[in-house]
This record gives structure tokens, sequence and C-alpha cells, in this order.
């Protein structure tokens, strides 16, 4: 039975309603979900999970952003389950995804974009061996009632904040705006729906968005 590694990024995880209905939206495909772990993620994952794109200059700053704040880290195990999340999660990068696709409904902006998924069968089996062994993430007959569990928690919960993170980040980025009330708004708005979820944790989520739009603005000069 085909396996896929999921995760839930800190901008989706932080969004408490945003990852329920991410998760909702993948259980109605049929998927059966095998282990489901919210977690940090340690640098040394980090690197080792982005490993491929350890030679490319936005490397330091991926690193940073997966191990900002806690993900909620996955395997989904169905025939056809690789290509069928990378379906429903649509383009890599948010502006690119389609409006129906998850990235496209909830993402916020470029690669700041709610999820991984595994991208090939070997990538898969490859990845979900990184995260049981360095991530401590493990199969359990419980995952599936502890991510159901999940939903019915957080699904009726705060409103989703994705049109207002991103119109914080359009803003900043079309106003050549680095200013620190931006930093301000970005920690307000991710400790919003972030139940269980320390204000240090999303702040540092807040600040590692920040850095993004600082070297976007760094990039247009
Ligand atoms: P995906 O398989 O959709 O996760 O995409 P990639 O493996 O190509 O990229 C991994 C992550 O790097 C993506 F989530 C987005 C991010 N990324 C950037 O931030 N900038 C880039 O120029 C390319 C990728």
């Amino acid at each position: 039975m085909e396996q896929s590694l999921v995760i839930i990024k800190p901008d989706g995880t932080a969004r408490r309603r945003v990852s329920s209905l991410v998760l909702q939206a993948l259980l109605d495909r049929g998927y059966k979900i095998v282990a489901f772990q919210e977690m940090m993620v340690s640098e040394s994952l980090a690197k080792l999970h982005y490993a491929v794109h350890s030679e490319k200059p936005f490397f330091p700053w991926l690193v940073e952003f997966i191990s900002s704040a806690p993900v909620l880290a996955m395997i989904f195990e169905s025939n056809g389950v690789i290509q069928g999340v990378r379906d429903a999660l649509g383009a890599t990068f948010v502006q690119k995804a389609s409006p129906d696709s998850l990235r496209g409904k909830y993402g916020i902006w470029a690669g700041i974009n709610i999820a991984h998924a595994s991208d090939a069968p070997e990538t898969a089996i490859s990845e979900i061996a990184l995260w049981t062994s360095e991530g401590g993430l493990v199969e359990s007959p419980e995952a599936e009632t502890s991510a159901r569990a999940y939903i019915l928690k957080y699904i009726n919960g705060d409103a989703d904040y994705t049109m207002a993170l991103r119109e914080v980040v359009k803003n900043a980025i079309e106003s050549h705006d680095k200013s620190v009330k931006i930093l301000k708004s970005l920690k307000d708005l991710f400790s919003k729906d972030a139940a269980g979820i320390s204000k240090d944790r999303t702040d540092n989520l807040a600040k590692v968005v920040f850095d993004f739009i600082k070297e976007e603005l760094e990039k247009a000069k």
C-alpha cells in the first residue's frame, strides 16, 4: 500500500481552523492516516528534509520556516495517495496555485504554502524513514482517531485569517514597507487561532515570514 509523508507546516498548524479544513479535505478523498503527531522540527531534521535544496539561496530560510513553530507530521496511506495529495494541494507557489486547491485557498504567499507532501514513491520512502528516525514520528492505530478529534475540535473555530495575512504580505511587498508595524501585524494574526501554541512560537513564525518579506524587498532593489 502506498504511503506519503504529509506535513502541515507552521503557517497551517498555527491557524487551527485552516489546518483542520486541510485535514478534512484530505480525509474526504478517502485516505487513511496511519501516523499523526504535532511536533517541533529540529534544525538537523529540517536540513536533512530539505537536503535536495541545500545549495539554493532560499535554503536557510526554508530551514528556519519549517522549524519556527509546530507542524503536524503525518503518514497517509492509500492507493494513489502521493499524487492525490499533491493534486489537492496544488502548485508549490501560492500565487500559482489554482484558487480551488488547498494552497490556493489557504496558502499565504509564495513558499509559505501550508503543507508539504511527498512527490514520488522513492521520496515518500526516504522521507518517512527520515521523519521516523530523526523526527520520532510513529505509526499508530490511534492516528486516524486523533486526526478526526483534531478536526472536530477546531473546524468550527475562529476565522481562518488567510486573506488578512495575504493582505499584510502583499501590501508590505508592494509598498516596500519593512517597518516594525508589519511584523506586529503578522504577530497579531498568527496568534489569533493558535490554541495550545506559545506566543514565543507564533512570534517566531511571524518573524520568519517578515524575513521573507525583507528578502523579497532586497531582491527587488
Ligand atoms: P514542493 O514539492 O511543492 O514542496 O516544492 P519544492 O520541493 O520545489 O520546494 C520545497 C519548498 O521550498 C516549497 F515549499 C517552497 C519552497 N521554495 C521557496 O521558498 N523558494 C523557491 O524558489 C523554491 C521553493
